[in-house]
C-alpha cells in the first residue's frame, strides 16, 4: 500500500456551473430535503450540543421551506459565487472500516456500499459563499437567535473568557461565548474580514440545509461523502493514503503540539486555513479531512448492517446529524477523527467554531 497513488486530480476533476434557477424548483417539487428532528443531548466528548428543543429549529426549517420555494429568480442574478463542482463517478466502495479506532463512533463493520455518480463541492463552503447567501435571503443562521454558540476557548480573547462561567463538562475547553457567530467566529470583536476564504463556521445543520436549498443542492449524505473521501482509493485511513504525512508534508489542517494547551500550528495554521489550501485528493476535494467538521445528510447511529447496500441514506429517524472529518483542533490524542472511517454527531440546533459543511448535488447530471 504506497501513499504515492493518489489518483489523478487533473483528469476526475470536471468543474461544472450550475443553473441555479431550476435546480432549488426540481428539488421542491420533489419533495428533497430532511424531515425536521427532534433536538437530543447525546455528547461525543469531543464537541458541544445545544440542550434540547426550544422550538427554534422549527421555524429555520420553515425559512428553508419558504427559500427553497421563493428563491427561483434571485438565484439567477449574475456575481453571485461561482460553484466548483468535480463529478464523482458512479462506483462502489468499502464503508467504514474493520480496524475501528474509536470504538462507541461506530466505524465498523467494513461494508461495500455502491452509488450512482453525482457533483460535489470541491471545497468547504466559505465565508464568501455563506456572505452571497445571507445578503440574498437576509437568512439570520441559529446562533444568531440562540444568542451563543460554541467557542474553543484557545481561541478566545481573555477579555471574552472572564465573561463565561460555564463549560462543557466532558470537554472544558468547549465554552458558550455571546455574541459568537459565523460572522463574528471567536465572538464580538472578532471578525471574517480577513477570512473570508475560510470555512464558514457556527452554522447548524438546520442553517446548512437552508444554504444549500437556497444553492439548488443538498448535504451529502454520509456515504457519499465517505466515498469522495476515499478519492478513489480503497481503505485507507486519509484521502491520500495510510500516511499522515508523506515525505514529512502536511495533508490537512490539524493540530500540532499538545492539545488543548499547546498548538504549534506546524501545518500554518492554528486555526482554521483558506477551503484551498493543502493538496487536494484523488477526486479534486480540497481539506476533506480536518479544517471544519462537516455535516451529512444522516441521522446518526452507531450499528450498521455488514450488508451491501444501495446508495444508503442512513437511518429513518434520528436526534443528531452525522458529521464527517474531523477539524483543525483534531489531534491523535483525543480526537483521531480526521480519517475518512471517522464520524462524530451533533444535535441539528448545534453550532461551533469548527464546524461547516459542503454541498453536494445528484441532479447535475441531468443538466449537463
Ligand atoms: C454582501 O453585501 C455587502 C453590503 O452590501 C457587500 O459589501 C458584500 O461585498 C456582499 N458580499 C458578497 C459575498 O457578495
Ligand atoms: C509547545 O510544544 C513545542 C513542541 O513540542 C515546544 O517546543 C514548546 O516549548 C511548547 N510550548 C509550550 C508553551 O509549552
Ligand atoms: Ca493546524
Ligand atoms: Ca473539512
Amino acid at each position: 500500500v504506497t501513499d504515492a497513488a493518489r489518483g489523478p486530480a487533473a483528469k476526475m476533476a470536471a468543474p461544472a456551473r450550475l443553473c441555479r434557477c431550476l435546480l432549488p424548483l426540481l428539488l421542491a417539487a420533489m419533495g428533497a430535503g430532511a424531515a425536521a428532528g427532534t433536538p437530543g443531548t447525546a455528547g461525543c466528548g469531543c464537541s458541544a450540543n445545544r440542550a434540547a428543543g426550544d422550538g427554534r429549529e422549527e421555524a429555520a426549517q420553515r425559512f428553508s421551506a419558504a427559500a427553497a420555494a421563493g428563491s427561483g429568480v434571485s438565484l439567477c442574478l449574475p456575481g453571485l459565487f461561482a460553484v466548483q463542482m468535480v463529478l464523482i463517478p458512479a462506483g462502489v466502495f468499502t464503508m467504514g472500516t474493520q480496524e475501528p479506532q474509536i470504538q462507541q463512533d461506530g466505524e465498523g463493520p467494513a461494508r461495500r456500499v455502491h452509488l450512482g455518480s453525482f457533483y460535489m463541492d470541491q471545497y468547504e463552503v466559505s465565508n464568501r459563499d455563506f456572505e452571497s447567501f445571507v445578503n440574498a435571503t437576509g437568512y439570520v443562521t441559529e446562533a444568531e437567535k440562540f444568542g451563543d454558540s460554541f467557542v474553543f476557548e484557545g481561541m478566545l480573547s481573555e477579555a471574552v473568557k472572564a465573561d463565561i462561567h460555564q463549560a462543557v463538562a466532558a470537554a472544558p475547553w468547549w465554552l458558550p461565548v455571546k455574541g459568537a457567530s459565523w460572522r463574528h467566529p471567536e465572538g464580538p470583536g472578532s471578525s471574517i474580514s480577513s477570512r473570508m476564504d475560510h470555512p464558514v463556521l457556527h452554522v447548524s445543520w438546520n442553517d446548512a440545509l437552508a444554504f444549500c436549498r437556497w444553492a439548488g443542492k443538498r448535504l451529502p449524505t454520509e456515504a457519499e461523502w465517505e466515498y469522495g473521501c476515499r478519492g478513489g482509493l480503497e481503505s485507507r485511513l486519509f484521502p491520500w493514503g495510510n500516511k499522515l504525512q508523506p515525505k514529512g508534508q502536511h495533508y490537512a489542517n490539524i493540530w500540532q503540539g499538545e492539545f488543548p494547551t499547546n498548538n504549534t500550528a506546524e501545518d500554518g495554521y492554528r486555526g482554521t486555513a483558506p477551503v484551498s489550501a493543502f493538496p487536494p485528493n484523488g477526486y479534486g476535494l480540497y481539506n476533506m479531512v480536518g479544517n471544519a467538521w462537516e455535516w451529512t445528510s444522516d441521522w446518526w447511529a452507531v450499528h450498521h448492517s455488514p450488508q451491501e447496500l444501495h446508495n444508503p441514506q442512513g437511518p429513518p429517524s434520528g436526534t443528531d446529524r452525522v458529521k464527517k472529518g474531523g477539524s483543525y483542533m483534531c489531534h491523535k490524542s483525543y480526537c483521531y477523527r480526521y480519517r475518512c472511517a471517522a464520524r462524530s454527531q451533533n444535535t441539528p440546533d448545534s453550532s461551533a467554531s469548527n464546524l461547516g459543511f459542503r454541498y453536494h448535488s445528484a441532479f447535475a447530471n441531468f443538466f449537463f
